[in-house]
């Protein structure tokens, strides 16, 4: 499990394009997401500097 803060995520489709940039490199990778906390718990064989290039390349800058 990784858990990464982020910045920017405000709706549904923030979650749903942040799952889909994940599951483009591991398809079984699981994503919740606290838009309250802008915390991501992912569950992943990906290393997480990977997920941290995935999910700021889709648009939200990891703070941690
Ligand atoms: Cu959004």
């Amino acid at each position: 499990m990784h858990t990464l803060f982020v910045t920017g995520m405000t709706c549904g489709g923030c979650i749903k394009a942040v799952t889909k940039a994940i599951q483009m490199q591991d398809a079984r990778a699981t994503v919740q997401v606290d838009l309250a906390t802008q915390q991501l718990e992912i569950e992943s064989r990906l290393d997480r500097e990977v997920l941290i290039t995935i999910v700021t390349n889709a648009g939200f800058p990891v703070a941690n």
